[in-house]
């Protein structure tokens, strides 16, 4: 994130949860399949995608509140639809790197899942839909997945100082992937974590 300015004094933003805007917003961070190229399982579709001009998978917007005792952060999160192989639409999905760190994620359009697992291999599918709120407890990876045909949109409350690790996601994933088959979402075996 970019560099944070103390202000002591209350802020109020307001969100359109159709596209997951708010303002005032101070940062705007675009995710493309590039971005990506390791969460995806099929590779081909991957190289096949960021060849033809690489799409948009996720759009996050932050607004970190930084006062000179707290540091908690809104994040919002729009994950248009979309396919990469058979696999749908994700976030890249992270640990805290404090081991002390939780977070609310808080879907407010759309529908599709959030995948969450413990280090070592506790693992949760929960179907999302607008209304869901879900307490993600500190040392639980997280991963939202768009299942719909709309943009899935997401608010998310935590504190900047939680810290993102994404290395042990880049290299094994979640326990299930989540693919479109026969015009349905199924979970199955994330390949990776088979060999
Ligand atoms: C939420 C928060 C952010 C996170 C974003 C996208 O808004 O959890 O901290 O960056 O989702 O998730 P990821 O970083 O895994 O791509
Ligand atoms: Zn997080």
């Amino acid at each position: 994130m970019k560099e944070m300015v103390i202000n002591d004094l209350p802020v109020t933003v307001q969100l359109d949860t159709t596209t997951g805007e708010f303002l005032p917003c101070l940062e705007k961070v675009l995710r493309r399949v590039s971005d990506l190229s390791l969460m995806f399982s099929d590779q081909e579709a991957v190289k096949q995608i960021i060849s033809m001009g690489d799409q948009l998978v996720y759009e996050i917007r932050y607004y970190p509140f930084i006062t000179s005792k707290s540091d908690m952060a809104l994040g919002t999160t729009a994950i248009p639809p979309g396919k990469v192989g058979d696999e749908y639409h994700m976030t890249k999905g992270h640990f805290h790197a404090r081991d002390d760190q939780p977070e609310i994620y808080y879907c407010v359009r759309g529908e599709g899942f959030l995948q969450m697992e413990s280090r070592d291999g506790d693992y949760h599918a929960v179907p999302w839909k607008a209304g869901t709120i879900t307490h993600i407890p500190p040392q639980y990876a997280h991963r939202v997945i768009n299942t719909g045909r709309t943009t899935l949109v997401f608010v998310a409350s935590f504190h900047v100082a939680a810290g993102h690790e994404y290395e042990l996601i880049e290299a094994r994933g979640f326990k299930n992937i989540i693919i479109e088959h026969d015009g349905k979402a199924v979970e199955v075996p994330n390949p990776r974590r088979s060999i």
